[in-house]
């Protein structure tokens, strides 16, 4: 992966090669740690950082999901990824903040170690290639369901949730497909190993509502709005499967895939991204690079300018 020369941990800048934990953290055996995917573009105006108070109050919530506290203000938070993105000199950047649960007592019982903060951030390109942003990507749908409201929470962003994720998207890759579809536990279709998903039938677009196990996407989220803001009807209600592999367009969000259209399904083809996906990916891309001033209050401009 590409490398940065800086990332914030627990209230100080280290260097990369520093960044480090004791074998026995919490969160490494247990999977106690909550975080954030956000990303930074370059715009007119300078880097700005898509959603980014969205992004910390979804982390927030997530830590306090599993009964952590994050020790810093949301406010701090943001300045000091401000500051590393300018510091390490990137225009454009993925963010990685993770809230963990650090090395102290061991046993499941976590109340008694410390909450640790770092930030990462580092240049990540099309997380499901530029190829599959332009011309779709292939998908399958898993044998893995999603992670079920009586497990655990599918609304936390906790890293020992993506166990179920990693599963999915080793099967989906083993088989030859670019990304999973996963069902969730009542079979209707919930979302991808690390995407929101939605389909268009005849015009109508549809995506999975909050009680399909998804995570609250904040792609999904601007999706919703730019779709409506175009005069789309759209719906959020339970997707069958069969539903899915006949729809007329399909489309997956999410911070690193940003908007990513699915061509097929199960070697079923849907066909090249259409025109009502086309539409949204372009306002959408506007959106994420500060073309779109309708949608200006979504970027958090940083503050310190770049490093040429
Ligand atoms: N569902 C899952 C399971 C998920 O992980 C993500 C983001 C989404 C939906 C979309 O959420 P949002 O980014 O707020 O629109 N996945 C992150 C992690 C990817 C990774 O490989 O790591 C991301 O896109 O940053």
């Amino acid at each position: 992966m590409n490398t940065a020369d800086l990332i914030w941990m627990n209230g100080e800048f280290v260097s990369w090669e520093d960044a480090k934990v004791h074998v026995l953290t919490h969160s490494l055996h247990y999977g106690t740690g909550v975080f954030e995917g956000i990303r930074a573009y370059e715009t007119e105006r300078g880097t700005a950082i898509f959603r980014h108070n969205d992004h910390l109050d979804r982390l927030r919530r997530s830590a306090a999901m599993y009964y952590m506290d994050v020790p810093y203000q949301q406010e701090k938070l943001r300045e000091v990824t401000h500051e590393l993105i300018t510091r390490n000199g990137f225009r454009s950047c993925y963010i990685r903040p993770l809230v963990y649960r650090g090395h102290g007592p061991m046993g499941l019982y976590p109340l008694d170690n410390p909450v640790e903060v770092v930030i990462a951030v580092w240049e990540w390109g099309a997380y499901l290639g530029e190829e599959g942003k332009r011309e779709g990507i292939t998908a399958k749908v898993s044998s893995w369901e999603r992670i079920s409201p009586r497990s655990l929470y599918p609304h936390a962003k906790a890293t020992g949730q993506y166990l179920n994720s990693v599963l999915a998207k080793i099967e989906a890759a083993k088989a030859g497909y670019q990304e999973a579809i996963l069902l969730d536990h009542l079979g209707h279709v919930c979302e991808g190993s690390g995407e929101n998903i939605f389909m268009v039938r005849e015009g109508v677009i549809y995506t999975p509502p909050q009680t399909a196990s998804i995570l609250d996407g904040i792609n999904r989220k601007s999706v919703i709005q730019i779709a409506t803001d175009l005069g789309h009807k759209l719906v959020e209600r339970d997707i069958a499967r069969g539903e899915l592999v006949n729809a007329d367009e399909v489309f997956m969000t999410g911070t690193a895939a940003e908007l990513t259209p699915v061509r097929e399904i199960d070697d079923i083809t849907l066909g090249p991204p259409g025109p009502i996906t086309r539409e949204i990916q372009g306002i959408f891309d506007d959106a994420l690079t500060g073309r779109a001033p309708q949608y200006a209050e979504w970027l958090d401009l940083v503050q310190v300018p770049s490093k040429a």
